[in-house]
């Protein structure tokens, strides 16, 4: 007749059968996963039909990956592309290995294939990835998303947004890409310039804000050849980094903000447009101002903002409900 000890036994070997695969693989799945994959989403205006993309985890943006400074970062990227690919982490300090350049650092990594991504991100600041395999094809297709590495003392800030800005070209009566990424004209002129503008996938993105708030607005260009050219309205801002390195000092966007392709920016931007008025991002193409992101004031912050440098958040009494 078997004891309790031999039963205990006995069932701690079967525990132990039981998770041996489970421990193989947990031992293998460390690395989140990446995929990158076509996907439909409604890019044009409600109406259209919706355009088809290839996104990483089938959006566009695709996710936005965030650690702080010093922290490592595994990603098994997992093709399920028509074409082989590869993740570049652009701006980030890391080794040849881990730089996704296809035919440079690495083989493209081809359809249903995996590769482990695994670097430390050295440095603060506003990043992003992208695929780097035909990338004038596979970036203008969606494959993109942000990149925030986080300083350990952040400023003093009520928020922040990451604007992804990108610019499609697309046919205008079905609004699918136009699959030609290799055209003469375009190469002899300003590269591939899209007809549709969006910024994180929206062509009408628009954001709650409150009066007095101070925000960071990370900014990525994440077009081919578009070069956008960004004023504030409502909002008082300062550059305080440009392509993920502080600036000595921040200064003043007095005029406007020049951000070519896979350029970034954070600015720092207080609102100053009153409640139920709308502040903007303003892109300014050819002299004619348009609204690249809506700011809706919806109230006021609790505090007033002396200035960017050495905020003092003195109370304003101005009925704010913000907690304090
Ligand atoms: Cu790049």
């Amino acid at each position: 007749m078997p004891t309790r000890r031999d039963f205990l036994m006995q069932g701690a070997a079967i525990t132990a059968a039981l998770a041996l695969p489970k421990r193989l693989y947990a031992a293998t799945s460390e690395f989140q996963s990446l995929d990158a994959r076509t996907a439909s989403v409604q890019l044009a205006p409600e109406g259209y039909p919706k355009t088809e993309i290839w996104g990483y985890g089938g959006a566009m943006p695709g996710p936005q990956m965030r650690l702080q400074q010093g922290a490592r970062l595994q990603r098994r990227f997992m093709n399920a592309l028509p074409q082989a690919s590869t993740v570049h982490w652009h701006g980030v300090r890391i080794d040849n290995a881990m730089d996704g350049v296809a035919g440079l650092t690495q083989p493209a990594v081809e359809p249903g294939q995996s590769f482990d991504y695994d670097f430390i991100a050295p440095d603060a600041g506003t990043y992003w990835y992208h695929a780097h395999n035909r990338s004038t094809e596979q970036v203008a297709r969606g494959l993109y998303g942000a990149l925030i590495v986080e300083e350990s003392e952040p400023p003093d800030l009520d928020r922040e947004e990451v604007l992804i800005l990108d610019d499609w070209l697309l046919d205008p009566e079905m609004a699918q890409i136009v699959p030609d990424f290799t055209s003469r004209h375009d190469r002899g002129h300003a590269g591939r310039r899209g007809n549709f503008i969006a910024t994180n996938g929206r062509h009408d993105l628009s954001l709650e804000v409150r009066q007095h708030e101070r925000l960071r607005l990370r900014l990525v260009n994440a077009a081919n050849a578009r070069i956008f050219v960004l004023s504030l309205h409502g909002m008082e801002g300062w550059t305080v980094a440009l392509d993920g390195m502080p600036l000595p000092r921040p200064e003043p966007l007095a005029e406007a903000l020049i951000l070519g392709p896979g350029q970034r920016a954070d600015l720092i931007v207080d609102v100053t447009a009153a409640p139920e008025e709308t502040a903007h991002l303003v892109r300014l193409d050819d002299q004619e101002a348009a609204s690249q992101v809506a700011f809706t004031v919806t109230g006021k912050a609790s505090t007033t903002l002396p200035g960017c440098t050495g905020r003092a958040a003195t109370q304003s009494g101005d009925g704010g409900d913000r907690p304090r």
